[in-house]
């Protein structure tokens, strides 16, 4: 395989509005992110990824954009944007955008003239079609719930919409637009980007031809998933887009990919692939549920580890995916991936321990690194999040309780990840001296940065080592491009793998399980690089482990 600049380096996502604010409005901001750069500096960051800064009236935090060549006030300045990319170079870091192009805001220039004339040239921007007998266009439901179509007052014309309504998709059969945004992405990468996170991509494609398909829901209309599913040839599409603009300048992409077609892989993160890489969502899907939020279903282990090593097997020739455990859409892995026993500092530094030293390349979230956890809302209104207030509908249509709907977005919500960072245990977290614009999780007085980085056995300072140890001279070769090769997959609640390269070798052994497990192999004088407990309990044919311990030999 060849090299490439990002293989071995470890890349952070911020989530800006929570992340740090400087000025007292409640909001993480630019100049927040700069002042944090010595901190993720020491943590071994060296990629960040920020969510949304562009323009953007927030109805999606920021996934819609009224104007891609500005910074929205509220996080700061281009001059403040330009501080951040002059800053991150100083320490060796990369900054990456996030790329919004499947769809852009109602607010956006092109949709507001599109709106006045429908059939004139901003028209063509988007997917305005005529309404059948009445009806939309098609029976599309969107991501966030409802139809996908919103009609357009005092006309016939209906638009597409695969998120919420002020969210309208971009029309990528018009060659007009689609060098609009292609002159956008150069502009962004000549001020010195590395390069992207591209958002709901895989949407891009349609029939055009808007057929309806088989209803899933008793509303008549076919999830947003099935849409995509149903169509071919996205890949035509990808390709232009790295022609005209990241492959001119090596940028570094990482694309959201859900429902990619099985054999696709090549095509998407092959070494002429689409992208250079694309998150590892296996894990994440496995708790989705047939019709939203309030039939998703916990993760059993088993699952977990069998789709991991998976995806592990498929990439294995092919290119690297992107670990993460967390995103911004996504509950706390804590919460998530580990039994209600193991939710503690030992079970987390396990958690994160299996993920980062997978082959590919390591994501972390913001939070994840202190062991944010969910956060508790007392009632529907303290939720922030668009899509939680769509899926705490659907579950009261579906026929729960008010309880059992709130109850329901505790375990799912994408704000259980979006509450404020917490730094300290001054009031807020640390995070502003303002009102925060969403709530902090109570939490925050024992778990915060800075309570962790006086204690030497933290998750922090874990993950500190974890990182370190994944770009250590001595093993970054083979913790970056060795295989990553299963073991004991046949023991109940053991996460264990080899990583392999030229006859050296690195053993990652987890024990998810209540009780102490054995497992045999010759570890004896394997040096622990890693340990998350105490002790290490060998002899000449064994080691043991205790329950939410993890092991690197
Ligand atoms: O998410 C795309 C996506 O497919 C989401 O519907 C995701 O499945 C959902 O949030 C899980 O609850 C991206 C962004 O990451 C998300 O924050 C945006 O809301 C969305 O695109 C629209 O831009
Ligand atoms: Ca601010």
């Amino acid at each position: 395989m060849k090299k490439q600049w990002w293989h071995d380096k470890v890349a952070y996502q911020i989530y800006p509005k929570s992340f740090y604010d400087t000025n007292e409005d409640g909001i993480g901001d630019l100049n927040g992110i700069i002042s944090k750069l010595d901190y993720l500096k020491e943590l071994g960051i060296d990629i960040i990824w920020i969510s949304p800064i562009y323009q953007s009236p927030f109805v999606d935090q920021g996934y819609d954009i009224s104007d891609y060549y500005k910074i929205d006030e509220r996080f700061g300045t281009m001059e403040e944007f330009d501080t951040l990319l002059a800053e991150a170079k100083k320490r060796n870091m990369y900054i990456v955008m996030d790329l919004v192009i499947n769809h852009c805001s109602d607010k956006h220039e092109w949709f507001q003239k599109a709106l006045k004339d429908p059939e004139g040239e901003y028209g063509d921007y988007f997917y305005f079609r005529k309404g059948k007998n009445g009806n939309p266009p098609s029976n599309y439901r969107s991501y966030f719930g409802g139809s996908a179509w919103e009609k357009v007052e005092g006309t016939d014309y209906y638009y597409l919409h695969m998120f919420a309504k002020e969210q309208p998709d971009l029309n990528w059969n018009n060659p007009k637009m689609l060098n609009e945004l292609y002159t956008m992405i150069n502009w962004w990468l000549e001020k010195g980007v590395a390069g992207f996170r591209i958002d709901a991509i895989i949407n891009i494609k349609k029939d055009l031809e808007f057929k309806s398909l088989k209803p899933d829901g008793p509303d008549g209309l076919v999830s947003a998933w099935r849409v995509v599913e149903s169509v071919n040839g996205v890949g035509e599409l990808l390709e232009d887009l790295k022609k005209h603009t990241f492959e001119k300048y090596q940028a570094f992409t990482v694309a959201e990919v859900f429902n990619m077609k099985r054999d696709e892989l090549v095509e998407f993160v092959g070494e002429n692939g689409h992208f250079s890489t694309m998150f590892d969502f296996s894990a994440h899907t496995l708790s989705l549920g047939e019709h939203g939020w309030y039939d998703s279903h916990p993760i059993r282990f088993e699952d977990f580890r069998r789709v991991i090593f998976d995806s592990q097997a498929e990439c294995r020739d092919v290119g690297f995916l992107a670990n993460i455990i967390e995103n911004h859409d996504e509950p706390r892995g804590a919460n998530r991936y580990l039994p209600l026993y193991a939710q503690n500092d030992d079970g987390i530094k396990m958690l994160g321990t299996i993920s980062v030293l997978l082959r590919g390349l390591p994501f972390l979230y913001q939070g994840q690194e202190i062991g944010m956890r969910n956060c508790r809302m007392e009632s529907i209104e303290e939720y922030d999040d668009i899509n939680t207030q769509g899926e705490y509908e659907m579950a009261m249509e579906a026929g729960l309780s008010k309880e059992e709907a709130l109850e329901v977005c505790y375990e799912n919500s994408r704000d259980n990840a979006r509450t404020p960072m917490q730094w300290d245990n001054s009031p807020n977290a640390g995070f502003t001296t303002g009102t925060p614009w969403l709530k902090v999780n109570p939490n925050y007085k024992t778990i915060n940065v800075k309570n962790q980085q006086e204690d030497k056995d933290s998750v922090l300072n874990y993950y500190k080592k974890l990182l370190a140890l994944r770009k250590s001279e001595e093993y970054k070769d083979v913790l970056t491009y060795g295989d990553c090769v299963p073991m004991f997959t046949q023991e109940p609640d053991i996460f264990a793998y080899a990583r392999e390269k030229d006859g050296q070798t690195v053993y990652v052994l987890a024990n998810f399980g209540t009780e102490k497990k054995t497992l045999t192999g010759c570890f004896k004088n394997r040096k622990v690089l890693l340990n998350n407990k105490t002790e290490a309990i060998f002899d000449d044919a064994s080691v043991t482990l205790e329950p939410a311990q993890v092991l690197v030999l």
